[in-house]
């Protein structure tokens, strides 16, 4: 049992596949899953739309009969229990397949190496950790969940050539052009869930949605951290609120005592009306109310401003990835430092990449988990 030179060709494939479902399958993982016969592709399949049915069923079906004998790639362990649907690893068996190659284990109580088991057992060889750091990225948000219950973190900032995210007073600045903001667009399609303070929320009336063309539904649940219920009522969020869900996070007491607050119970009852969901939380301790959002499913989240609830997720020690846009641009006097320069990234992250977008410049930095 050893890896074949082509092995990494077609899990970088299949890695791709999967991440096309990104944000579409929440609380499964989208995986991706090729069938390979004679160094053709003869079947694709990725988690569908809702996370089921799994990938590996539809690629089998895709392949048919000429599955027997042919190479599976899969970027997580083939599920081995009866869920809604029967173990993938039962029908890669029943199919015929002869080898199939896997990138990550499945932390999945329910599978854990027992998908591996089965294929063993029935006599299919078994290859793993194929592309398992590129594989582990691209299933980040459900490994997150699964093993920490809590969302996955990206925390994305778009600085000017002086460092600076914004300018005091003046809302929406344009720092980065329309390549990289079309890309953001994209994190967000990818995305459960996008957070922003209230700060951030007054000063620019963002609207936190997808909006390239044919995406629009893949727009992420849309939180503010809130602690007083301020969100505008005319905000651009209250008002697409029931097209695209809203959650408002209010402080819980005893930080703020609403419950003598006659004027906060007001907001929050309008809020309601206007189709926000108003969700109360600790909002001193950010952990809890990611963990909240993890027993609602949420596995990736990103956040996307400002300045202060930056730093607060650095404090809380709470981001697992940082996206660093630089425009070419200086903002010069009455700019708002970012909190984080390609100077000052935090020890524990790695940079794991750099792309262009225009003029634009993003660099990645992750931190292992
Ligand atoms: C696979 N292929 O494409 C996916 C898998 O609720 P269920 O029955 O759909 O099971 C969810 C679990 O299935 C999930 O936690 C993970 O272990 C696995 N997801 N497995 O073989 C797939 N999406
Ligand atoms: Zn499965």
């Amino acid at each position: 049992m050893a890896q074949r030179p082509e092995d990494e060709r077609f899990m970088a494939e299949a890695i791709r596949l999967s991440r096309t479902h990104l944000g579409l399958t929440s609380t499964n993982p989208s995986v991706g899953c090729l069938i390979v016969r004679d160094g053709v592709v003869i079947g694709r399949g990725v988690t569908a739309v809702g996370g089921r049915p799994h990938a590996e069923p539809q690629a089998l079906a895709e392949a048919g009969e000429a599955a027997r004998g042919a190479t599976a790639y899969v970027t997580l362990e083939p599920c081995s229990h009866y869920g809604k649907t029967p173990p993938c690893a039962e029908a890669l068996i029943a199919y015929g397949v002869a080898r199939v190659v896997i990138s990550v284990t499945d932390p999945d109580q329910r599978v854990s190496g027992r998908g591996i088991t089965m294929l063993r057992n029935a006599g299919i060889e078994v290859d793993t950790g194929i592309l398992e750091t590129e594989g582990r990225r691209s299933l980040a948000g459900y490994l997150m969940r699964q093993t920490r219950n809590r969302p996955y973190v990206t925390l994305k900032l778009a600085i000017s050539a002086d460092g600076m995210i914004g300018k005091t007073g003046e809302g929406q600045v344009r720092i980065t052009g329309d390549a990289a903001r079309a890309e953001v667009q994209m994190l967000r399609a990818e995305s459960d869930a996008i957070l922003v303070g209230i700060g951030t929320a007054i000063a620019d009336d963002p609207e936190l949605t997808c909006r390239i063309p044919g995406l629009e539904d893949r727009s992420p649940l849309r939180i503010v951290i809130d602690e007083q219920l301020q969100l505008p009522f005319g905000s651009k969020l209250v008002r697409t609120a029931r097209k695209y869900p809203v959650i408002a996070v209010a402080a819980h007491p005893p930080s703020f005592d609403d419950s003598t607050d006659a004027a906060f119970l007001g907001r929050r009852a309008a809020l309601d009306a206007a189709g926000v969901e108003v969700l109360q939380s600790n909002t001193n301790e950010l952990g809890g109310l990611l963990e909240a959002l993890g027993t609602r499913g949420i596995s990736s989240l990103l956040v996307e401003g400002g300045a202060r609830m930056a730093q607060r997720f650095l404090d809380a020690d709470l981001v697992d990835r940082i996206l660093l846009f630089q425009g070419p641009a200086d903002i010069g006097e009455g700019g708002i430092e970012s909190p984080v320069l390609k100077s000052n990234i935090p020890a524990s992250f790695m940079h794991i990449g750099q792309s262009r977008f225009g003029d634009d410049v993003c660099d990645e930095y992750e931190r292992g988990f």
